[in-house]
């Protein structure tokens, strides 16, 4: 039987997921907050090939049952989605979510729901250059892995996965998504919330005093870190950030982005998560003077948009 994956969130990601997911046989459906007339043409642009695809697209609340459901919202958004969607989902649904930011985790985790659900991340990068027009920039990794804590399910990619790895170049299951997850917020607490703040590329962080910054933002992320016993993110965290950083010198961050379209930004996702929720979580007292001035500075910058 074909399988049928629903998006919700057909940004740049999950309008690149959901071409590959087309291309390799599977159906999706486009799920929208938005008025729409039943279809959505999305065009995706890579370095070889332009292409556009026609889907069906349905109000979310309206789809009927979903049996595979991919989440590509903003993080903020995640949780809203999901409680939306619950209702719709079959019984032994699949659902892979795959955002910026962890805030969402643990209401996820605490909701009862019988479905499966991973997460995942990409390293793939793109960008739209209108609602409908993708860009596929670089060509990354894709990792995804079973949210739930019981080793059986770690091991198997649930229904559904398979089909969406196999769509995709360079996707791989893993059976440690957390330590990706948490490895991956490590590094956009460095990057993104400095980038904002400076309205710099991703590059300008390894530039003259911002540089200094960029270490200190470092150091400070890395200690939190250790002192959850994440040894493993910490222990990276330092030559990663560095290498995104030069590896994406040319990119304007997600964060910085946000800020400079005046649109409501994953902060609270991001860094809010890490000093908020997550360092008050850490076995010992962890002292973070240029984290908590860089939250205090870009919560001030966002207030007046940030509903
Ligand atoms: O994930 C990113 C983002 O912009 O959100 C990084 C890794 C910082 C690349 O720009």
């Amino acid at each position: 039987m074909t399988v049928h994956w629903h998006v919700a969130g057909a940004g740049a990601i999950g309008g690149y997921f959901a071409h590959q997911l087309r291309r390799y046989g599977c159906d999706v459906t486009l799920l929208t907050h938005r008025p729409s007339d039943g279809t959505r043409a999305l065009t995706l642009e890579t370095g070889e090939n332009i292409e556009t695809l026609l889907f069906p697209e349905c109000p979310i609340g309206q789809s009927g049952r979903i049996d595979h459901l991919l989440i590509t919202t903003k993080a903020f958004q995640v949780t809203e989605v999901f409680d939306a969607l619950v209702s719709a989902l079959a019984p032994d649904a699949t659902v892979l979510i795959m955002v910026n930011g962890l805030s969402w985790l643990q209401s996820i985790e605490t909701t009862r729901h019988p479905v499966q659900v991973c997460a995942g991340t990409t390293t793939t990068g793109c960008y739209r250059s209108n609602r409908d027009h993708i860009h596929r920039a670089g060509l990354g990794a894709t990792q995804v892995g079973h949210l739930s804590a019981h080793k059986a399910m770690m091991e198997k990619p649930p229904p559904g996965i398979a089909e969406l790895l196999r769509s995709t170049p360079d996707s791989y299951w893993s059976t440690d998504i957390r330590s990706i997850l948490f490895n991956k917020l490590a590094i956009n607490c460095a990057i993104n919330p400095l980038t904002a703040l400076y309205n710099v590329n991703n590059g300008g962080l390894l530039e003259g005093s911002l540089n200094d910054e960029f270490h200190s933002v470092i150091e400070e992320t890395r200690t939190i870190f250790s002192a959850l016993g994440y040894t493993g993110v910490a222990t990276d965290l330092g030559q990663k950030a560095i290498t995104v950083a030069r590896q994406t010198a040319a990119n304007t961050s997600s964060m910085c982005a946000d800020f400079n379209a005046r649109r409501r930004s994953e902060l609270e996702d991001i860094l809010g998560y890490l000093l908020d929720t997550l360092k008050p979580e850490a076995a010992s007292e962890v002292d973070t003077p240029h984290l908590d001035q860089l939250l205090f500075a870009l919560r001030e910058k966002e207030a007046p948009y940030a509903k």
